[in-house]
């Protein structure tokens, strides 16, 4: 070889390696955890530089026998297999392994509130702590929000697999983080419901408020009043089919949001929005004439006859099947906009109501109006567009969940343009929902006065999943970051560019999302 052509094949090589080194370094750029996008942003989170990365042979071990904590572990292998095609086989360990990903309690304390996590990766180990499954869970939704987007693809993907060394410690602000969904003026199917569940607990939400009643339909079997659902449940907004979900289904909703660390929350609307009860059976009308269906979507003319004794027998036998089949601490009596009862009727037959769902076991929720009323403490009044309501409501001594129509109510048009929703509270732009605090929105509520804040998704317009999944994305992860993250720690600026860093998760998980151009989406 001569000279020449040395010096040509060194300057070749070199090249070459330079560019493997560059590419490379590509490649190893995710070592940084105090950049990865994670909504809701965690209370702190420190970078250690370098990087772990998932392999073939990674397990999943969980600490001692707890079944509960094996099913989170299980929970975090089936998330992570469709898309690595690796198993993570997941086994109980009495102490932290060498490697792998580790779930640990704590502490003693498993009261579903307590959600605090925390998670440490090193190079070779990722260990998840908290003082309650609940927390784990948390944490397991954090996971998957610090591996590449593409985790959230259903076929394989090339990897690498690679998560940022360092800490993370969080917890929530708020111990109610919720959205709602109404299933009443359109039926959603249970697999349609089950998704909702899925798509909120992956930004942390643990509340799921189902609107089970309405004018135009009646949505879950009552086996002592089998009309509701046989003729009541027949049709929904613009005429449709309708439907209901049997108790069976309700109860299969309840496990699936809870094995989710999910409360579902039962609304049965009352004394108004309650056509589809009148329509079943004469004798709940005052003039015991049955109402005729109704497939339109006005609101205020209907209500219950608050004299009769009846109606107590009726919301009694509805109140003690519902509350049977529901874990959760609350059972919502709505009482909106009961413009077709007396107001002195209206406030004692929510304080009759809220006696019977006390003594069935459950706490009241309601729409702000309940205020009128007297609240027992442990009651609590959900803020939707009464703020005079919402004082007096703390003024009785109970609390308030925060859903500002103005801000949160997420059947609202995105702008003039959006096909779906409505705008009769406001256009609610994507900046515009996420920016309030709960805590000072309403002079005279404060911090200590609210348990949390909830999305209201309302169904007048919306008619399939990906409807709804239009209307909560990307508008739903800014609320649960607002129940999850202390205010002084957001910003609108600093938001955006994570949720833009979201556009491919949301992609990834399926997500119909409104791609708002206030958003920088990376493409
Ligand atoms: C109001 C009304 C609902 C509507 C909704 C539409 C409340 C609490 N009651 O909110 O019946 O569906 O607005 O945005």
């Amino acid at each position: 070889m001569t000279i020449k052509k040395l010096n040509y094949t060194i300057t070749v090589l070199v090249t070459v390696l330079m560019l493997v080194q560059l590419n490379s370094c590509k490649v190893k750029d995710p070592s940084d955890l105090s950049k990865e996008s994670i909504i809701p942003k965690p209370v702190s989170v420190t970078s250690t530089g370098e990087y772990l990365t998932l392999k073939s042979t990674t397990k999943i071990f969980v600490q001692g026998e707890s079944e509960e904590v094996k099913m989170v572990g299980l929970y975090l292998a089936d998330r992570l297999k469709p898309a690595t095609g690796y198993e993570f086989a997941v086994e109980s360990a009495d102490m932290a392994p060498k490697a792998g990903i580790y779930l640990t309690l704590t502490g003693t304390d498993t009261k579903s509130v307590d959600e605090s996590y925390e998670i440490t990766i090193t190079k070779k180990l990722l260990t998840l702590s908290a003082k309650s499954p609940a927390g784990l869970f948390r944490g397991v939704q954090t996971i998957r929000q610090i591996l590449p987007a593409k985790i959230e693809l259903t076929a394989k993907q090339e990897g690498p697999w690679e998560i940022a060394t360092g800490t993370i410690t969080d917890f929530p602000d708020y111990s109610y983080r919720g959205a709602m969904l109404d299933v009443s003026r359109h039926f959603f199917s249970t697999t349609d419901v089950k998704r909702v569940v899925d798509l909120i607990s992956y930004y942390k939400m643990n509340y799921l408020h189902l609107h089970l009643s309405d004018d135009q339909g009646w949505r879950i079997e009552i086996k002592s009043w089998p009309n509701l659902t046989a003729h009541g449940g027949s049709t929904q907004v613009g005429g449709g089919k309708g439907g209901f979900y049997t108790q069976e289904e309700y109860s299969d909703i309840v496990k699936y949001a809870q094995e989710r660390y999910v409360t579902i929350v039962p609304e049965i609307d009352m004394p108004g929005h309650t056509n589809a009860a009148l329509a079943s059976y004469a004798e709940l009308n005052c003039d015991g004439k049955a109402r005729e269906l109704y497939t339109g979507t006005e609101v205020g003319f209907s209500t219950l006859c608050t004299s009769k004794d009846v109606t107590y027998k009726f919301i009694d036998d509805v109140v003690r099947e519902i509350s049977a089949l529901t874990p959760g601490e609350y059972f919502h009596i709505g009482g909106d906009e009961s413009h077709a009862t007396k107001k002195e009727d209206y406030i004692p037959f929510i304080e009759k109501v809220q006696d019977i769902v006390i003594a069935h076991g459950k706490k009241v929720l309601g729409w702000d109006e309940i205020s009128l009323s007297k609240l027992k403490a442990n009651s609590v009044a959900q803020f939707w567009a009464n703020a005079e309501n919402a004082t007096r409501a703390v003024g009785q001594g109970a609390k308030v969940l925060m859903s500002p129509a103005t801000k949160a109510y997420l059947d609202m048009q995105y702008d003039k343009n959006t096909k779906l929703g409505l705008h009769w509270a406001a256009y609610i732009e994507v900046d515009n929902s996420y920016n309030w605090d709960p805590a000072s929105l309403v002079p005279g509520i404060s911090k200590e006065n609210i348990i949390g804040v909830e999305a209201p998704l309302w169904s007048e317009t919306i008619t399939n999943i990906d409807e709804i999944e239009y209307m909560l994305f990307p508008r739903l992860p800014g609320i649960a970051e607002i129940g999850w993250t202390a205010t002084p720690a957001r910003s609108w600026d600093e938001y955006k560019v994570r949720l833009a860093n979201h556009g491919a998760r949301m992609s990834a998980l399926g997500i119909d999302f409104y791609k708002s151009t206030l958003v920088p989406w990376i493409e």
